[in-house]
């Protein structure tokens, strides 16, 4: 993904000042020179990598270091700040009743960023519609109207229209009951004179409370120039970049926002319409470093604990701070996880788990954990209520009775146990634990740059 080298070769150098309390300039020349080359070679624009390493050098060189901060930690936080300068805020994105027009070119992202969008705002409580002007892409009408659907939000278009501003006009009528209006555009293969003419006719029926360009984050240094054009049309207020999720190097997509003054509202990372999350300079730059994203992380784990709850009200996570762990909870555990989305996208806000970590992992580690986790759970599907509640009652006989049972071979059985046991002891740990102790263990991980033992992060 976007930067993604940055992380790792960053961490990499950093950490040749571990121990080191005071910081030389060649210290600081290593660290601006990964920067550099990282920058440069995710399409970030040179005028703009010379003056973060011109800030990133006088700051460090000059500004003292807060009482007890080591030198690592004194150029980690100033690379940090320098970084989140450099994406810039958030294009904020009231949550109200409101029109928003997206705009790019073709194949860019839009009509699936309109759901994506729709989805986002409907989970926020409020009621979203699609509006479809694409006349010009065959097909069009139908893979927005299938994107709606399985968004679950109003769609609104007209499949024989040849006329975008018309249908945009009665699209807007149609679903006058909606609090907010997406209305996604027809794309060119380039910015042509026409597009141009038709996208501003549109905004003019519409008058859209902001105006979205969509940027594919392949698109490279290519992002400033249709920044420029499509702001000089109809005003850009925002960007969502999208398929970050790609080989893609971002950087082009995300400076171009720096350099045309406009910020950036929305990141894509897959063609569901889940893959989408509002941009956040913050977490966006410690994932990047390879901080984590705790704030992220806690809401996902909140939001998956309370749904996986739902599903069934005798379990209450808060009981996994108490008493024994069994094998019930363990497999609500792993239901939390199924929540949460996809294995490696979490593992990736976990501090010290992200980027760098994630890569060093062959290709298919994440989808033969995933296929553990299957294998754990028809094996738990095929054990007694008294095994499940007491694992270490399970000998050798209930293991064989087991695999046959679930069709799972004896030895993953006895991998689920011996996980089980893993987990039984970290939760031991965190037993009982005060908020300081936690907050202690948190950053031993983030230092090792390991998660901690047990847990799934044990898993690997
Ligand atoms: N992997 C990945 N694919 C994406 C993402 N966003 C869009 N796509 C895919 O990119 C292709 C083009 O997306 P569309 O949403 O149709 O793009 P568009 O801008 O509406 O295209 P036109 O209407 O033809 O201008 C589709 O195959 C999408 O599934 C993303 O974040 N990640
Ligand atoms: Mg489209």
């Amino acid at each position: 993904m976007v930067l993604d080298d940055l992380g790792s070769s960053l961490r990499g150098t950093l950490d040749t000042l571990r121990g080191k309390s005071r910081i030389s300039e060649e210290d600081v020349d290593k660290v601006v020179k990964e920067i550099q080359r990282s920058l440069l070679q995710a399409d970030v624009d040179v005028d703009l990598v010379m003056d973060l390493s011109e800030s990133i050098t006088e700051r460090s060189l000059e500004e003292e270091p807060p009482g007890g901060t080591s030198a690592r930690d004194h150029v980690l936080r100033i690379v940090y700040e320098e970084l989140v300068g450099l994406v810039g805020d958030s294009t904020p994105i009231p949550l109200e009743e409101q029109t928003i027009m997206l705009a790019g070119l073709q194949g860019s992202g839009k009509t699936t960023t309109a759901a994506k969008m729709a989805w986002w705002f409907s989970k926020k409580g409020l009621r979203p519609a699609i509006v479809q002007t694409d006349t010009f892409r065959p097909g069009a009408y139908e893979q927005a109207a299938e994107m709606a659907d399985r968004a679950e939000v109003d769609f609104y278009g007209e499949p024989d229209s040849d006329d975008p501003v018309q249908i945009a006009r009665d699209g807007l009528a149609a679903t006058a009951d909606a609090d907010v209006h997406i209305v996604d555009t027809a794309g060119r293969h380039a910015l042509e004179d026409d597009l141009i003419a038709e996208i501003e006719e549109i905004e003019g029926v519409v008058e859209p409370d902001r105006s979205l360009l969509v940027l594919d984050a392949a698109i490279g240094q290519g992002a400033k120039q249709q920044a420029r054009q499509f702001d000089a049309s109809v005003g850009i207020d925002g960007v969502a970049i999208t398929k970050l999720d790609g080989t893609a190097k971002g950087g082009g997509s995300l400076t171009a926002v720096n350099e045309t003054d406009s910020t950036i509202a929305f990141l894509g990372s897959g063609e569901t319409v889940q893959d989408i999350e509002r941009f956040e300079p913050d977490s966006f730059i410690s994932r990047l470093l390879g901080m984590g994203d705790l704030k992220q992380l806690t809401e996902r784990v909140e939001r998956a604990m309370e749904e996986t709850q739902d599903d069934d009200e005798d379990w209450d996570p808060e009981d996994l701070m108490k008493g024994e762990f069994t094998l019930h909870d363990m497999q609500k555990q792993m239901q939390a996880m199924d929540n949460m989305g996809p294995l490696d996208q979490v593992m990736d806000m976990i501090p010290g788990m992200g980027g760098g970590l994630m890569d060093e992992l062959p290709d298919d580690a994440m989808d033969v954990t995933q296929e553990r986790m299957r294998g754990f759970e028809v094996i738990m599907d095929s054990m007694t209520e008294a095994e499940m509640a007491d694992p270490r009652s399970v000998g050798a006989s209930q293991i064989r009775r087991i695999a046959r049972g679930s069709g799972q071979p004896e030895d993953r059985v006895r991998e689920l146990l011996d996980q089980h046991k893993m987990m039984a002891q970290t939760m031991q740990q965190f037993q009982g634990m005060g908020d300081g102790d936690m907050q202690r263990m948190m950053s031993k991980m983030q230092q090792q740059g390991g998660g901690g033992g047990g847990g799934f992060g044990g898993m690997f």
